[in-house]
């Protein structure tokens, strides 16, 4: 795993989130405290989901908070300078988010997964782009991307991508330059939109 994630960094990944539902937090400490060390190496955003406590003891640089985490303020209290990340579904929560001071919100499931069960029902990219319509906060889109999905959700609004199934197993190094590239390539051409949209 650790392997990964420095595959991951070396192909240009600028977060890692560090994600274990089923490990004791003994463990959690000890990996996170390893991510945090390879992270650190590379120059890159070491995150912890849902464990506000790990990512304090692993000097994390933020937490990723789902609806049924530590509410986003609470977190903001005990780690004022970190990155706070919120999972968001609708517009209501987003702007709930916002209020509670979010640096950025994690919109999915976009597509159907199978690595979430409990994720609910994909999205789709209209409430990706109601999100994107009533927030300017960035927005990573999440669940079942796979690179060719990339353009459409970076056009309906996402400032970038978080990638489980497409990025994992053989070939991460290459599976997560793809990505890095395909985000660049869609965000270069929705800017150059914007811009167009700009002349009068
Ligand atoms: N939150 C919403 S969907 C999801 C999470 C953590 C899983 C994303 O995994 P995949 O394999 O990229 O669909
Ligand atoms: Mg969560």
């Amino acid at each position: 795993m650790l392997q990964d994630v420095k595959d991951a960094l070396e192909a240009g990944a600028g977060v890692i989130q560090y994600r274990d539902k089923n490990v004791s937090s003994r463990e959690m400490y000890e990996t996170g405290k390893a991510i945090r060390k390879i992270c650190s190496e590379y120059s890159a955003l070491y995150i912890v989901n849902d464990r506000l406590d790990v990512a304090l003891a692993t000097e994390a640089d933020g937490v990723h908070l789902g609806q049924s985490d530590l509410p986003a303020g609470v977190a903001r209290k005990l780690m004022p300078g970190g990155i706070i990340g919120v999972s968001c579904a609708t517009v209501f929560q987003a702007l709930e988010a916002v209020d509670n001071g979010a640096d950025h919100l994690g919109v999915g499931p976009v597509y159907p997964t199978t690595t979430k069960p409990d994720a609910g029902e994909a999205l789709g990219l209209k409430v990706l782009r109601e999100i994107r319509e009533n927030t300017t906060l960035p927005i990573v889109a999440i669940g079942g991307i796979t690179l060719k999905r990339v353009e459409e959700v970076i056009m309906a609004g996402a400032d970038t991508v978080a990638a489980m199934s497409a990025t994992i197993g053989p070939d991460v190094k290459k599976k997560v330059r793809e990505f890095v590239d395909e985000v660049e390539r869609w965000k270069k051409a929705r800017n150059e939109e914007d811009k167009m949209e700009e002349i009068p």
